[in-house]
């Protein structure tokens, strides 16, 4: 864990550089190719980001909340397919495994997924089952030390390259909603997967999802998360608190770049005798992107501040998720608005941005997921 702020300046300072020397420069070939290239991957890799979130134990660097969201406000100033190739394993991908899982499982895979030798997704979507997650059909049948896993699982980021995947699947199924689920650590080589082709995006090049297809999948009795049966739902709601909040920070990350870009347009480009930067209309959607980006960040540095400290933020990360995705929504909006013409163009860069943060509205709970959340937490602190 780093402790003090030295060390975590320093961290800061490197992803900063790396940023800006290595991944920004990539972007529109990654656009292009849909492949990040693998010195990029290494980079990440030397730079432990595999390993952000994981116990230092393990390997990993065992960030705070906080630390972490401030690491990913850097490592997002750019395509955010950067951060999505180790986003589900130092965040959805592990964080069951790291509160849930029981010794041996923990030390069977954390440290190569510290390293980044192994790439972890999460497994909980299923095509019937996407806001409505508790209503998922894969089942998980228990035959002997085994259990036999069927059933499809959607939309899993970086499941081409997962090397484990964590499988939310019904083992009881007389129990209908939340209560029969349990999680289940798959590795990727088990007999019984198959993989779909990867999904066409709207955005997010250079990160793939597809279908996960368990097919009489037989899984270890030991390889059920912690070695509880019915679990599986609580531990995927606890990842999703705090994978929000890191979506959050994304968000914010994205949105800072966006309306640097912006501005620094706005700046330079001229009509009417003068930059554009000094018009009060365009002034407005500039201030308008700080403001809304200052609270997004406040937001999130609080939420995490709060998690860091023992509070339960399915409130907090709920709030931040929400304000946050909506308001890169409306930076992206404006930046291409800034840009003009240019800015529906390719090459602009803004246009693969405005295409990317849609999907920040959905992914980790739709934004009218977030509303019930917070709705339902605010009925429940005024009844208790
Ligand atoms: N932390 C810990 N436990 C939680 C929790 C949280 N944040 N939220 C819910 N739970 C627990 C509840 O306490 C309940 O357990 P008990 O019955 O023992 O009390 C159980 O989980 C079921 O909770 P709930 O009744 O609220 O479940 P619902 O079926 O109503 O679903 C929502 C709740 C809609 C919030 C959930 O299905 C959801 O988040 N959907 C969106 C899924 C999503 O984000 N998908 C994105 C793709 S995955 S990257």
């Amino acid at each position: 864990m780093i402790r003090d702020d030295e060390t975590l300046e320093l961290l800061l300072d490197s992803v900063r550089r790396f940023v800006r020397a290595q991944l920004v420069p990539a972007e529109q070939e990654v656009d292009r190719t849909d492949e990040i290239p693998s010195r990029l991957v290494e980079g990440m890799k030397e730079l432990g980001l595999f390993g952000m979130t994981i116990p230092e134990e393990y390997g990993g660097l065992a960030l705070t909340m906080e630390e972490e969201v401030r690491v990913v406000f850097e490592l997002t100033q750019t395509s955010p397919a950067f951060r999505s190739l180790l986003g589900t394993t130092v965040g959805i991908g592990s964080q069951g495994l790291v509160w849930d899982g029981t010794a041996e499982q923990k030390q069977a895979w954390l440290p190569r997924m510290a390293t980044g030798e192994v790439i972890a997704s999460f497994c909980l979507t299923e095509p019937e089952a996407g806001s409505d997650a508790a209503s998922l059909r894969t089942r998980a049948v228990r035959l002997g030390d085994h259990y036999v896993l069927d059933g499809t699982k959607r939309f899993i980021t970086n499941a081409p390259y997962a090397g484990l995947f964590t499988v939310m699947a019904r083992t009881d199924p007389a129990q209908p909603g939340a209560a029969g689920i349990s999680a289940f650590l798959v590795d990727a080589k088990t007999p019984g997967i198959v993989l779909g082709r990867p999904d066409r995006k709207m955005g997010h090049a250079g990160s793939h999802t597809c279908d996960v297809v368990f097919e009489g999948c037989r899984v270890p009795a030991a390889n059920l998360l912690g070695g509880v049966e019915g679990q599986g739902f609580r531990t995927a709601m606890k990842v999703l608190d705090k994978g929000r909040l890191h979506i959050a920070a994304v968000c914010v990350g994205v949105a800072t770049r966006m309306l640097a870009d912006a501005l620094r347009y706005a700046m330079e480009r001229k009509q009417f005798g003068q930059a554009i930067a000094e018009f009060q209309l365009v002034q407005a959607m500039l201030a308008d992107s700080q403001a809304e980006l200052y609270a997004a960040r406040c937001m999130v540095i609080d939420a995490a501040q709060r998690r860091d400290a023992g509070e339960v933020i399915a409130l907090q990360a709920a709030s931040a998720k929400l304000f946050a995705s909506e308001m890169c929504g409306r930076v992206a909006d404006r930046a291409v608005q800034i840009f003009g013409g240019a800015g529906y163009t390719a090459d602009s860069g803004i246009e693969r941005f405005y295409r990317d943060v849609r999907l920040f509205r959905i992914y980790e709970g739709t934004s009218q997921i977030q509303q019930l959340v917070i709705a339902r937490q605010m009925m429940r602190a005024a009844q208790a």
